[in-house]
């Protein structure tokens, strides 16, 4: 047996993680891929999905969750990786465009906002729900984030928008239940990846870089994909509602301890 790091129970399984071509979605792929899941790596940007899916022994497949015929495509994948079944759907794909006030905001900026992080996971989960009731033992984990917790100011739009993930995940919960499908949000907090803060400033280094300055250590997207791993791997029975994840530092949205 050459494959040593997969546990063996975990082995047919099998995950699609959206938005997984970086940060939360990337390390999520390798955590699931390492306990033993074979992952469909689902993102637009084929370069890195083919890289991440040859290093994990998964699949690449692409996939723009604001798009239906891409979303049937990622189905189709499924049902041919899966053999009909899948266990674990992680919608991860997301992100903030924009940091304005609701003064100032731009609809576009919000109508992004809510295609990706909202109606993105409704397209998705619509599409392999009969992949994950074919399972027999499902899960649907969707990122959300401590901004669908409180608002915070110039952050109106993504708030607004993960506060939906919050209450489409606890309605998925209620109606599904009876189905052997279970219902989770993992919700993190300050989380330095390479990318997040990057596209909400527009590319603005220098704003993106401001966000964690001084902070001693924020987390990193493999704490959260240890946390979604954990939370895909507990029994068939038991339901992590939702888990809420932040630094050290970060005691609440706004008090974060910076040493500089
Ligand atoms: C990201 C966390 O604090 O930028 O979802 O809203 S925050």
């Amino acid at each position: 047996m050459t494959e040593t790091h997969h546990s063996t129970d975990q082995r047919t399984r099998t995950a699609v993680v959206t938005g997984a071509s970086s940060g939360i979605g990337a390390a999520t792929a390798r955590a699931l891929a390492a306990a033993g899941f074979h992952v469909l790596c689902a993102a637009r940007r084929t370069d890195r999905i083919e890289a991440l899916a040859e290093e994990i022994g998964g699949r690449a497949v692409a996939c723009d969750v604001t798009d239906d015929a891409s979303v049937a495509a990622l189905a189709a994948a499924v049902a041919e990786a899966g053999d009909g079944a899948l266990h674990v759907l992680v919608n991860n794909a997301g992100g903030a465009f924009g940091s304005d006030t609701v003064d100032e905001a731009d609809v576009e900026d919000w109508r992004a906002m809510y295609d990706v992080n909202v109606l993105g996971l409704l397209r998705v989960t619509q599409a392999l729900l009969p992949a994950l009731r074919a399972s027999g033992d499902g899960l649907i984990l969707n990122v959300g984030s401590t901004a669908g917790r409180v608002s915070y100011e110039k952050g109106g739009g993504y708030t607004a928008a993960k506060h939906a993930t919050k209450a489409v995940t606890q309605t998925l919960r209620l109606e599904l239940n009876g189905e052997p499908i279970r219902v989770s949000e993992v919700a993190p907090g300050m989380v330095h990846t390479e990318e997040f803060a990057l596209v909400r400033f527009g590319g603005d280094q220098a704003a993106a870089d401001a966000v964690y300055d001084g902070v001693p250590d924020p987390l990193s997207a493999d704490d959260v994909a240890d946390a979604i791993a954990w939370v895909a791997t507990r029994p068939a029975h038991v339901n992590i509602d939702e888990l809420v994840i932040k630094p050290r530092a970060q005691a609440a949205q706004h008090k974060v301890h910076r040493i500089r």
